[in-house]
């Protein structure tokens, strides 16, 4: 982690969003990645996106693994909560917290590594229960902080930079997430800032597991002729479904969109969902589809890209487990030690 702070003076002409907040209020440390790292361009993608949902950075938590991708969240959101969790352990310490806070907004960045390798069993089951968060990958390919060994998401067939070919299939989380029951699937990528920002809003208002892959490359082990984790690879199979926009729930909903390529999807905060489609009759709300879609562009080399998949009535952990309303340092003696008469009653339910 690194120590460097930026300095505190901002232009005074810089806007403001509803709580008075500048954009310089949601940055944090200055980055040690290296120079044109696809990490940095979804640390200011996820800037853009608390500014301008209004968050109040307080009401934040964030929580990553280990790795390049892992160290951002010191890169933006200096003011919110954080938690460096161990090697592919994110997920089950912010379902910890989550289940003890529900009143934070939390937000889970991994890296492929993090995510698809050590810790696959964890994020399979982040989303198989629905925990209420929104789930970002940084998906490069290789491991990019111990020096670029292939990851578990590098395609068969493709090159390292030093020529070895990675003879192992793919996972491909953004698949993993559909089929695990996941309630909100994404793909972007980190040079589409148009497409990110608006993602990332919209996965921070879901209730319930969203999920985005994003693809980042890493310009110093996966950048290279062959590799398909690249810019120029990225950039030139990438087929996007739709185009996103979120308003929330307080401000009239207008849109100046043509009838017809129109889709509104209402979430539970009041938000709404607006998605302009791209691709003909991609219907973002039919999980079965998205998956046969998905797989069939994969297999003519596209990488498709936008929001894959939301479900309008999705649900989270704490409704599955009918928890208290209030975070749990917020209950009181007597909520917490309801008494003998509570206990027969329980253990009578037993018998
Ligand atoms: C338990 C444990 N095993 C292995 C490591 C070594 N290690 C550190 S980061 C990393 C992989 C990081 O890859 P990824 O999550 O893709 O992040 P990137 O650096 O590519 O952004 C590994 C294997 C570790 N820190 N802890
Ligand atoms: S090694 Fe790769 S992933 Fe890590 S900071 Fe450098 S470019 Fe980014
Ligand atoms: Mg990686």
């Amino acid at each position: 982690m690194t120590y460097i702070l930026k300095p505190q003076f901002h232009h005074p002409s810089l806007p403001t969003n509803k709580l008075g907040f500048t954009r310089r209020d949601y940055e944090g440390r200055v980055s040690t990645l290296c120079a044109g790292c696809g990490h940095d361009s979804i640390s200011a993608a996820i800037v853009q996106a608390c500014f301008e949902i209004d968050l109040e950075p307080h009401r934040l938590a964030k929580l990553s693994g280990i790795g390049c991708s892992s160290k951002t969240p010191d890169y933006f959101l200096s003011a919110s909560h954080g938690f460096n969790t161990v090697h592919g352990r994110m997920p089950s310490v912010l379902t910890g917290a989550n289940l003890a806070n529900r009143e934070l907004i939390y937000l889970g960045v991994s890296g492929d590594g993090d995510s698809a390798s050590i810790g696959l069993g964890q994020f399979a089951h982040a989303m198989r229960r629905g925990v209420n968060m929104a789930y970002i990958v940084e998906n490069n390919g290789v491991y990019g902080l111990t020096k670029g060994q292939f990851s578990a998401t590098a395609d068969k067939g493709s090159k390292s930079k030093k020529g070895a070919v990675n003879s192992d299939s793919g996972i491909d989380l953004v698949a993993m997430a559909l089929q695990l029951g996941a309630t909100f699937v994404g793909r972007s990528f980190s040079g589409d800032k148009d497409q990110l920002v608006p993602l990332i809003k919209a996965a921070l208002t879901h209730k319930g597991a969203a999920f985005i892959d994003v693809l980042s490359p890493c310009v110093a082990f996966n950048n290279h002729k062959g590799s398909t984790k690249s810019f120029d690879w990225v950039r030139e199979h990438n087929e996007a479904v739709n185009r996103l926009d979120v308003i929330l729930g307080r401000a009239p909903v207008t849109a100046a969109y043509a009838p017809g390529s129109l889709v509104e999807v209402a979430q539970h905060d009041g938000s709404v969902l607006m998605l302009r489609k791209v691709a003909r009759d991609y219907d973002a709300t039919d999980r079965v589809k998205a998956m046969a879609y998905l797989h069939e562009r994969q297999a003519v080399g596209e990488i498709v890209t936008g929001l894959l998949f939301v479900d309008p009535d999705s649900e989270d952990l704490h409704d599955a487990l009918a928890t208290v309303a209030k975070p749990l340092n917020a209950l009181s003696d007597a909520e917490l030690v309801p008494g003998k008469a509570a206990l027969d009653r329980i253990n009578a339910a037993l018998r």
